[in-house]
């Protein structure tokens, strides 16, 4: 039960926001207090470790494992009616190898259909591949069976659900797990890590809080911000001993910068593809669906927060609804005598550039209010003037070739642009952003700017999507498909 009912959403109307804030309060006060984003406090960790999700690990050339899609979870410690795979939020860590076979059942438990997405996974879209058009009714499996290319990049990928009209409520609920593809270069990291931040707002009985139509039209953000399922973790480190950290921006529309006091975060790898060579940087930015790996060296002992900061979508509230400033999302902690982590490798495999495209296409995001004379009232979000409609094919491309594409944005707010399966490479964009010069698969564009992006569809033919990965604007129709053949 997500506890997200229509009737229950309508009813709240404009109300919804007061009674989610107070609701959220009153669910921390039956065990304590819980701080809420706007916090600030460096020194309030609990003295939980960060948890590592259960791995499951592909052995001999595969991997096969059920997932099962239910409600009833620990949250920030606490039971609560919040959503996971096989029990827990986040699911378990699936790990394979380039050139593995991963075959996974996934049961619905839910009270509404679902089904899963390997968000950055390079495999077919067609029939129990990567296919966003699967329907999972209640009660139901399917079983999904991908297989990883053997030139596919080793990199930090992940899952949730794709179900049309259910994606934000499923992962705001907290169905996301990471996916991990192995191999790469050894570096000389004493840990690594999976850190998947959530957000989520839950009623004073533990039953995901319902969310209202405003919320819905900005694109929801929770009070609670987790990392592994965890409110305030501590993550613990020795000097002198550098630890890889998989960041994965599982929220369903916030967009967040992260910073670690006293630290550098050395950015390796961005959408599960390495970099050039680690870049040292003050802060990471993730858009909802990104994952940045960081390499953090601890030199000293002491305790310092990892801060995530609201980044503004351009509604001129940063970070959204009621997120007001910087809040704790974890606090490293470091023991030892002083000492220096080894140095990283100059080099990283990166992969070669896209080839030059041969042909160009543009589309354009727009969020507008519907309604005679646009004052209906009822956010309309489209693209290309359209909402999304499974049976149409909205870009027809030739298999094969490399594309360049514009992605607009004619509304007043930020867009994250994702497409499935076939990653891109940006080139350049509107806001003079610098460019990694490697593939990703998600990202932002700017309010009333674009993002021109080379496309190698080289890889699979089939049919998939693309759309906003603020999850309430996909749901509401800002998606649209793709045929490769
Ligand atoms: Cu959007």
């Amino acid at each position: 039960m997500t506890r997200i009912s229509r009737r229950r959403a309508l009813a709240l109307g404009g109300a919804g926001l007061a009674a989610a804030i107070a609701g959220a309060a009153g669910w921390a006060a039956t065990d304590g207090p819980i701080a809420r984003v706007g916090d600030l406090d460096p020194g309030g960790s609990t003295d939980e470790g960060l948890a590592r999700p259960a791995e499951l690990v592909a052995r001999d050339g595969r991997l096969d494992v059920e997932l099962v899609a239910a409600a009833g979870v620990r949250v920030a410690g606490r039971d609560a009616r919040a959503l996971g795979y096989n029990g827990s939020s986040p699911g378990p860590t699936l790990r394979v190898r380039p050139g593995d076979e991963l075959a996974v059942r996934l049961t619905n438990r839910l009270d509404q259909p679902t089904n899963l997405h390997t968000h950055g996974l390079r495999v077919s879209p067609q029939g129990n591949g990567d296919n966003p058009f699967v329907q999972i009714e209640p009660g139901a499996s399917f079983d999904y069976r991908y297989r990883v290319p053997a030139d596919h990049p080793p990199g930090t990928q992940w899952y949730h659900p794709h179900h049309h009209g259910m994606v934000a409520d499923q992962l705001f609920g907290g169905l996301a797990g990471a996916l991990l593809v192995d191999g790469g270069p050894a570096l000389p990291v004493a840990d690594d890590r999976v850190l998947l931040v959530t957000d989520i707002t839950l009623d004073p009985d533990g039953s995901v809080a319902a969310v209202g139509p405003t919320d819905r039209m900005r694109g929801r953000e929770g009070d609670l911000v987790l990392v592994n399922g965890q409110h305030r973790p501590m993550v613990p480190a020795t000097s002198g001993h550098a630890q890889r950290w998989r960041i994965v921006n599982a929220c369903t529309s916030r967009v967040f910068a992260l910073r670690l006091e006293g630290h550098p975060l050395t950015r390796i790898a961005q959408d599960g593809t390495f970099l050039p060579s680690p870049v040292a940087e003050s802060q990471a930015v993730l858009a909802p669906g990104n994952r940045t790996d960081v390499v953090v060296s601890p030199v000293g002992a002491g305790r310092f927060a990892l801060i995530l900061d609201p980044v503004d979508r351009g509604d001129g509230m940063m970070g959204g609804t009621r997120s007001g400033g910087p809040l704790t999302l974890a606090t490293l902690v470091v023991d030892g005598p002083a000492a220096s982590a080894p140095a990283l490798p100059a080099t990283l495999p990166a992969e070669s550039a896209t080839a030059a495209a041969t042909a160009r296409r543009s589309t354009t995001f727009r969020m507008g209010m519907g309604g005679p004379m646009g004052g209906g009232g009822q956010a309309v979000m489209t693209i290309d003037g359209r909402t999304f409609d499974p049976d149409r094919d909205d870009q027809i491309v030739a298999a094969g070739t490399v594309e360049e594409w514009t992605v607009l944005n004619s509304g007043p707010l930020t867009h994250p642009f994702h497409l499935h399966v076939w990653p891109f490479t940006v080139v350049a964009a509107s806001d003079g952003r610098p460019t990694t010069g490697v593939p990703e698969d998600v990202t932002l564009v700017p309010a009333g700017g674009w993002v021109k992006m080379r496309i190698a569809f080289t890889t699979h033919t089939g049919r998939s999507v693309y759309h906003c990965h603020i999850l309430d604007h996909e749901d509401a129709g800002m998606m649209a498909t793709v045929v490769v053949r």
